[in-house]
């Protein structure tokens, strides 16, 4: 496998797509609800996707893709090489701010994270990963993330973690709020593990994640000695909607054995 060419092309083709979802500003952007009142898609979001799986089956006929939107192919194993993509990760940030999101691709082989991707699209930051070649941000080389202590940490974690929930004890989670240094919460988890990648985020927690979401994320934090797993400190599945933590080395496992009690689902 040409990963040298692969990585080439991902790049121009989300560069691409980013200039589409710019110039969709332009227009009127269609918004329906998935899930619930508040789980947003738009029109912007299925085109994107839709490119994207356009492209790939005609340059790339052997691969996969699997993508939030559901146009790619229905995968329920990791065998071959398998693109996995969230054409827009932050999709109420895209309506209600125009900026804060991103797009996430992933590329992995046999279920191996080979090459991942995050474009912020509105502030062009584009980080990129090659397995084993390091993690960069515009080209820049990103360092490895030094240890650090929970109480100098900042972590990217959303309110609703310290209000009653059905995936956590809320009181415990309450300490690590109190502990901690700060916390942030961006609303797109691609943006938060670019955060992680380089050093502006500590830790990025979230209750559930979906493989397009972490994808190309933990391919990029991975390569900066930073760690991904579920709640129960299981390395991340590219087939299910899990519980999600990355976090430098060090702070990972401090937060989860002292500040972590899953309930129950
Ligand atoms: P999205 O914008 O692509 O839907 C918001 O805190 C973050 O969680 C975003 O990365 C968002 O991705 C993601 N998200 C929103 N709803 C989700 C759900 N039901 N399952 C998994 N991830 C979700
Ligand atoms: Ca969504
Ligand atoms: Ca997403
Ligand atoms: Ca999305």
């Amino acid at each position: 496998m040409d990963w040298g060419a692969i990585d080439r092309y991902a790049k121009s083709l989300i560069k691409e797509a980013g200039h589409r979802i710019r110039v969709s500003f332009a227009g009127k952007i269609q918004i329906d609800t998935k899930a619930d009142a508040n789980d947003l898609v738009t029109d912007i979001d299925r085109e994107i996707e839709q490119f994207f799986i356009s492209r790939i089956r005609r340059d790339f006929p052997g691969h996969r893709i699997l993508g939030e939107e559901g146009f790619g192919d229905d995968v329920r194993s990791t065998e071959g090489v398998v693109w996995i993509l969230d054409p827009i990760d932050g999709t109420m940030n895209f309506i209600h701010q125009r900026r804060n999101f991103a797009i996430s691709l992933g590329i992995f082989a046999d279920g191996i994270g080979m090459l991942g991707y995050i474009y912020d699209v509105m502030a062009d930051d584009f980080y990129h990963a090659y397995r084993g070649e390091g993690a960069y941000r515009n080209d820049e080389r990103l360092p490895r993330l030094e240890p650090v202590a929970v109480e100098k940490a900042i972590i990217g974690i959303n309110a609703s973690w310290v209000a009653p929930n059905r995936y956590i004890d809320h009181e415990a989670v309450g300490r690590l709020v109190a502990d901690c240094r700060g916390t942030r919460s961006y609303g797109s988890a691609a943006i938060e593990l670019a955060h992680v990648a380089a050093g502006r985020l500590d830790a990025y927690l979230s209750m559930r994640l979906a493989p397009w979401d972490i994808a190309g994320g933990a391919v990029i934090i991975r390569e900066v000695g930073a760690i991904s797993t579920n709640l129960r400190g299981e390395e991340p599945d590219m087939l299910s909607s899990d519980t999600f933590i990355a976090a430098r080395q060090g702070l990972h496992p401090s937060i989860l054995d002292r500040y972590i009690r899953l309930k129950q689902t």
